[in-house]
C-alpha cells in the first residue's frame, strides 16, 4: 500500500467505524513505515475538522464526536513522541500553557506543547479548564517568559481576553508574554484583547513564541501573527 494510501486510511480510520484498536495499529504502522509524522498529524487534524463539521451540521452526534476525539488522543500518543527536534539551539525561555476556562479539548494545546518542548522551549502544560488566575499564579511559579492561552470553543474566548485584563490590573502585564490561538481565534481578536501573539497551528506557535524572545521587547508588544 503506498503511504498516500494508508494516510487516507488513516482518515477514514478515524472518522469511520474502525475501533481504538485499528486506529492504533494504522498508527503504529506509519512510524514503522518511516512515513512522515508530521504529515499524518495534518491528515488527523483535518480528519478532526471533517468530524467538526458533521457535528455542526447535525450529521453526527456527541458520542460519534467523543470516540473520533478518543481515537484521535490514542493515534497522536503513536505519533508525537517521533516529531523531530527542529533545531538543536536552546530556546532557554519558559512557557506556561492551557486551555483556558469553560473549555475541556486538549489534543490541539498537547500537539502545541510537543511543538514547544521539541523547538526547546520549557513548558509547564497547566491542562485543561484553567482559571485565570492560575495561569498567572503557574507563571509566577515557574517563572515563565510566555503564557500560551488555548481555545477551541468560542464561550471560553472572553477567558483569554481575562487573563490578560488580569495580569494589567495586578501589575504584571510587562512580565510575560501572552499568545493566543485555538480554533475560533483570530488574528483580529487577538489584537483586540491586546495578545502579543497568535499562531495558527502548533509549529506556527513555536516559531511564534521564538521571535517574541529573541525580539527582546518588553511587553506588551503591537500583536505578532506567526
Ligand atoms: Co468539541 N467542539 N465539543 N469535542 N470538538 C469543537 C471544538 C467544535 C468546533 C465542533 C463543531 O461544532 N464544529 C465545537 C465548538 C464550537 C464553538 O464553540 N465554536 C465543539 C463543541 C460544541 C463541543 C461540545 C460543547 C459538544 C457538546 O457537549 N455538545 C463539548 C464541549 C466540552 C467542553 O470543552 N466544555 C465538546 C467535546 C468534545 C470531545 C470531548 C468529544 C472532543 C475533545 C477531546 C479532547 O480534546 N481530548 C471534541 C472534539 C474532538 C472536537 C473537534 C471535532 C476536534 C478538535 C481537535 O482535537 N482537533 C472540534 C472540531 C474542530 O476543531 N474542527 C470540536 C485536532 C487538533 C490537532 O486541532 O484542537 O484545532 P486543534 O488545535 C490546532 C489549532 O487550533 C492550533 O494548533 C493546534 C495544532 O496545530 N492551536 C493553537 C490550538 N491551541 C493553540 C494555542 C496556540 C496556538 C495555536 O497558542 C497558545
Amino acid at each position: 500500500m503506498s503511504k498516500q494510501d494508508v494516510l487516507a486510511e488513516l482518515h477514514e480510520a478515524l472518522i469511520g467505524v474502525a475501533g481504538y484498536d485499528e486506529v492504533e495499529e494504522i498508527a503504529r504502522g506509519l512510524v514503522a513505515e518511516g512515513t512522515d509524522v508530521l504529515a499524518a498529524i495534518d491528515v488527523a487534524t483535518a480528519a478532526m475538522d471533517e468530524i467538526g463539521e458533521k457535528f455542526a451540521a447535525f450529521e453526527v452526534f456527541l458520542p460519534d464526536l467523543m470516540i473520533a476525539g478518543e481515537k484521535m488522543t490514542r493515534c497522536m500518543a503513536i505519533l508525537q513522541p517521533y516529531i523531530q527536534a527542529t533545531s538543536d539551539a536552546k530556546a532557554s525561555a519558559r512557557v506556561v500553557l492551557g486551555t483556558v476556562s469553560g473549555d475541556l479539548h486538549d489534543i490541539g494545546k498537547n500537539l502545541v506543547a510537543t511543538m514547544l518542548t521539541v523547538a526547546g522551549f520549557e513548558v509547564s502544560d497547566l491542562g485543561v479548564n484553567v482559571p485565570p488566575l492560575e495561569f498567572i499564579k503557574a507563571a509566577r511559579e515557574h517563572k515563565a517568559d510566555i503564557l500560551a492561552l488555548s481555545s477551541l470553543m468560542t464561550n471560553s474566548l472572553p477567558y483569554q481576553k481575562e487573563v490578560i485584563d488580569l495580569l494589567t490590573e495586578m501589575g504584571q502585564r510587562e512580565r510575560y508574554y501572552v499568545i493566543v490561538g485555538g480554533g475560533p481565534v483570530t488574528p483580529e481578536f487577538a489584537r483586540q484583547i491586546g495578545a502579543d501573539g497568535w499562531a495558527e497551528n502548533a509549529a506556527q506557535a513555536a516559531g511564534l513564541c521564538r521571535q517574541l524572545i529573541e525580539s527582546g521587547n518588553t511587553p506588551p508588544v503591537t500583536t505578532v501573527i506567526a
